[in-house]
């Protein structure tokens, strides 16, 4: 491990995003740099203890130490141990713990006349209890939907997954996950047969290229960026191709920037393969050796040259053809996917072009070459893992009797019981269902889909309707608890303690620091207590699930991932504790946990083993058993492909430009927590759209004017910030429920990861009005002004 670096740098993350530069030569260890913030020119030496934790405010998963003073949290430094940051912390990191004590939810609320109103915890479950009781005995579990998040516990999700599957029995379980990671799990599936990241963090440290697809790592991953960035500082700097329609941080490092026009990612990766086939930058032993379907894939590529792909992407053919040649001239490459690919309408096909890269050069699975598919949530990566959302735990496969049987002794429960007799319900036919009235009951936690689902005029009428009954749990009043029938305060992130798995695999335990505000209560106490209301037992009468604290769920969920790819068996909590992270899977077989997946080449895509027999990547129709078996790879990779087809929505006269929406480096989603936390919301205060240089004169747009953005669903006014977004492209955060883009954005998804259509509509642009001064924009990131100028 790293160095221990003697003392913390008092940090400021605001102004200066990733710190100071610690660079380093390829192959050589990533220096420690130690962040800290405490709040009230406090000391080290004011604080009464540390507590062992790690971030919450991405899927990075920095390892963090939490200050406690009387009984209050007052401020975070990292970890210099812990394999993930090397003791790095990033603006919301450092800042974004202050906002959780503020405004927070203290009791129960239950609507009373069109009102909610305070209530106690005996009132509110009460409530709940007996509408889900009355539902399941008149219309059975069918009428339930449970739609839970990436940002709460295994312990939480395993529970909730034994009470949704195992008791009640229904089918209607997903997440924002869906929003999220539904793609990285599928590209996963679709390839390597099974969920699972192959790659690893320290491959940046020895990568000859990194590429970033649809991934604005500066902005969403801060720390992982400082670490690329000690690369590129560094003697033997890797290259670096970015594939971004704005000129983001990252593009601005970029040996070659692809700015290709959004919704167009699948014809770029298939130019891509098309080039490395071409040009014979293919291990053609590790493909005969370790994969399926080259010959598919070689035809389905054959005439999607660099030319045909720059018409339609509107990047140069030259361009093009060096991004590919850098990837089949490096040894070892990394990748890195992300939003940019997974929240468009060829998602899955688009990102299993990535993995279908890496076979073809045999670059996966050894030091500094390596996939990441990217998880957004500090969580998401659970959820899929104990089977909370369309999973079921321990990446079983719902479409394999014995999976299913497994489970079933395990939970000591009929395998009829499990719900596995058709796919497993995606959130956005759950939200049909709600609509429709057949689920009568759903229970949302921990997220806010009032801010955060596509075309939200049409959730907020299924949220306030009275077909379905809206139970939600957060932590703060918010625009979907709003909606809700009956609410519960719940504890928050260092109020409880559990585990969660960042983007590489590492696990950590986040230890519970401080006492949760008034009566808030963990989601797993939560669950643990309604299922006991509600009765639920096992075969034999016992309680299930047969667990009340996070120990002992997290016990329960290392038995049910034994001897799948997903291990859990070498880890406890005292490991976590000593230790910092660790990376699954972890047994008495490799008990300090695994680096990479799949160094053999073996990947579990064997037909008994494998969690998904897969889907056709263009119409996502899934592939049967018999299908399968058919061809089982038997232990091989599968290079899957589809043709490329335009977006859903494409400017026409009425709409002539492409709406995309993303995020900005101060600010987490919905912002509960950072609209909470002073310097995070000063440095990104409220709404602004982007447009480029080139709109803004066509259109008579000044820095700072008001415009008005419409779509076919929605409209929206806010400041125009002329960035370097690219032409015909306008850009917009998605974070301020008061000026909401999902308004705009559409009701469409990828065919087979289901994951909404985030990046691409068609839309209006005019000028409304003169605005007072510049946009409110951060102008140290990718919103950048094109002229240089704007508020700082
Ligand atoms: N600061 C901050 N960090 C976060 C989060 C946050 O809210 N704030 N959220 C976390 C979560 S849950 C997630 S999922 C991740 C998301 O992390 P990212 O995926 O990096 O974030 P986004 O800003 O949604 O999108 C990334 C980029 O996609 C580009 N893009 C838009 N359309 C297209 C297209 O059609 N093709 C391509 N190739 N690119 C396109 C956008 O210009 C944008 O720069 O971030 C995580 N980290
Ligand atoms: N236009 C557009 N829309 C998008 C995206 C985009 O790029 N563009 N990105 C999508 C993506 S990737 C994502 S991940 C989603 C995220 O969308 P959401 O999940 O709706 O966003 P958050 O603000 O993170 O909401 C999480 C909620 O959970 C609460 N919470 C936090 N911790 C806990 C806990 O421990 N327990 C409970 N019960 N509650 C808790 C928070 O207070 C907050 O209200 O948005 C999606 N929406
Ligand atoms: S990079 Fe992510 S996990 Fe690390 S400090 Fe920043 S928000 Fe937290
Ligand atoms: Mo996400």
């Amino acid at each position: 491990m790293t160095e221990k670096s003697s003392h913390a740098q008092h940090a400021d993350r605001i102004a200066d995003i990733w710190g100071t530069r610690t660079p380093h030569a390829s192959g050589t260890q990533w220096p420690a740099r130690v962040d800290q913030y405490l709040a009230d020119g406090l000391t080290a030496a004011d604080v009464d203890r540390w507590v062992r934790s790690a971030c919450l405010l991405c899927s990075n998963g920095c390892g963090v130490e939490i200050a406690v003073r009387d009984g209050r949290i007052v401020g975070v430094r990292g970890r210099p141990e812990d394999r993930v940051n090397h003791g790095r912390l990033g603006p919301k990191g450092l800042y974004g713990w202050q906002g959780q004590q503020r405004d927070r939810l203290t009791t129960p609320l239950i609507r009373r006349n069109g009102q909610l109103v305070e209530t106690d915890w005996e009132t509110a479950m009460t409530a709940v209890v007996q509408r889900s009781r009355t539902l399941l005995d008149t219309k059975g579990p069918l009428s339930h939907g449970f739609f839970t998040s990436g940002q709460l516990m295994s312990e939480e999700y395993y529970t909730l997954a034994m009470i949704g599957k195992g008791g009640i029995g229904t089918p209607h379980m997903d997440g924002n996950t869906r929003w999220c990671t539904s793609t990285a799990a599928a590209a996963f599936q679709e390839t390597f047969g099974c969920d699972g990241q192959p790659g690893s963090y320290t491959d940046i440290d020895s990568c000859d290229a990194i590429f970033l697809y649809g991934h604005n790592v500066a902005e969403t991953q801060t720390v992982l960026w400082a670490r690329m960035l000690d690369r590129l500082d560094g003697a033997d700097p890797p290259r670096l191709v970015c594939v971004d329609p704005r000129r983001t941080k990252v593009a601005e490092r970029a040996t070659v920037h692809l700015p290709l026009r959004n919704g167009t990612n699948l014809a770029l990766m298939n130019a891509l393969v098309h080039e490395l086939i071409a040009n014979g930058f293919v291990d053609e032993d590790y493909v005969a050796a370790h994969t399926v379907g080259i010959d598919a894939l070689e035809e389905l590529t054959r005439d999607t040259t660099p030319e045909w792909a720059a018409e339609i992407c509107d990047v140069p053919a030259d361009d093009i053809r060096r991004a590919a040649e850098i990837f089949g001239t490096s040894k070892r490459v990394v990748s890195t996917v992300s939003m940019g690919f997974y929240q468009s309408h060829q998602a899955t096909a688009a990102s299993c072009q990535v993995n279908n890269m890496h076979l073809l050069r045999g670059m996966i699975g050894r030091p500094g070459a390596g996939v990441l598919q990217m998880n957004g949530q500090p969580t998401a990566q659970n959820n899929r893992e104990c089977g909370c959302g369309p999973a079921l735990p321990g990446f079983r496969n719902w479409a394999n009797p014995e999976h299913v049987a497994e489970l079933a002794a395990l939970w000591n429960v009929d395998p009829l019981a499990i719900p596995h007799w058709a796919p497993p319900t995606d959130a956005m036919t759950m939200f049909r269902y709600a609509e429709q009235g057949s689920i009568g009951f759903l229970w949302i936690a921990g997220t806010n889909p009032g801010v955060s689902m596509p075309d939200l005029a049409r959730v907020r009428r299924i949220l306030s309707g009275d077909q379905c009954f809206v139970v939600v749990s957060d932590g703060y009043r918010t625009e979907t608890t709003e909606l809700a029938d009956v609410v519960l305060p719940t504890a928050l992130w260092a109020e409880k303690t559990g585990t969660h798995t960042n983007v590489d695999r590492t696990v950590h335990l986040s230890e519970q620091a401080v006492q949760p505000p008034g009566q808030a209560r963990s989601d797993l106490a939560i669950w643990i207590d309604y299922a006991r209301r509600l009765g639920l037992t096992d075969k034999d009468g016992g309680p299930l699930p047969p667990w009340n604290t996070p120990a002992e769920a997290f016990e329960a969920w290392q038995r049910c991932s034994a001897g799948r790819p997903v291990d859990y068996t070498g880890l406890s909590y005292e490991l976590l504790h000593e230790h910092g992270g660790i990376q699954w899977p972890c047994n008495t077989a490799v008990p300090a946990g695994t680096e990479r997946l799949y160094a053999d080449g073996v990947f579990p895509t064997d037909a008994q083993y494998c969690q998904s027999y897969g889907h056709d990547l263009a119409t996502g129709a899934p592939v049967t058993e018999t299908q399968y078996r058919a061809t089982d790879p038997a232990g091989r990779a599968i290079l899957k492909a589809a043709a490329y087809e335009p977006a859903y929505e494409l400017p026409d006269d009425h709409y002539p430009l492409r709406l995309t929406t993303g995020r900005t480096v101060y600010h987490w989603h919905t912002r509960t927590k950072t609209a909470r936390a002073p310097q995070l919301q000063q440095a990104a205060p409220s709404m602004w759209l982007e447009v480029s240089r080139q709109d803004a004169k066509q259109y008579g747009v000044a820095e700072g004017d008001i415009v008005r953005v419409t779509s076919r669903r929605g409209s929206l006014e806010a400041p125009a910030r002329i960035s370097h977004v690219r032409e015909g492209v306008v850009f917009g955060p998605w974070h301020y429920g008061d000026d909401p883009i999902n308004e705009l954005t559409l009701n469409a998804w990828d065919p087979i990861s289901r994951q909404p259509e985030f990046k691409v509509a068609a839309v209006a642009l005019e000028r409304v009005r003169a605005g007072d001064g510049p946009a409110p924009a951060p102008t140290n990131t990718a919103s950048a002004p094109a002229n240089g100028e704007g508020r700082s």
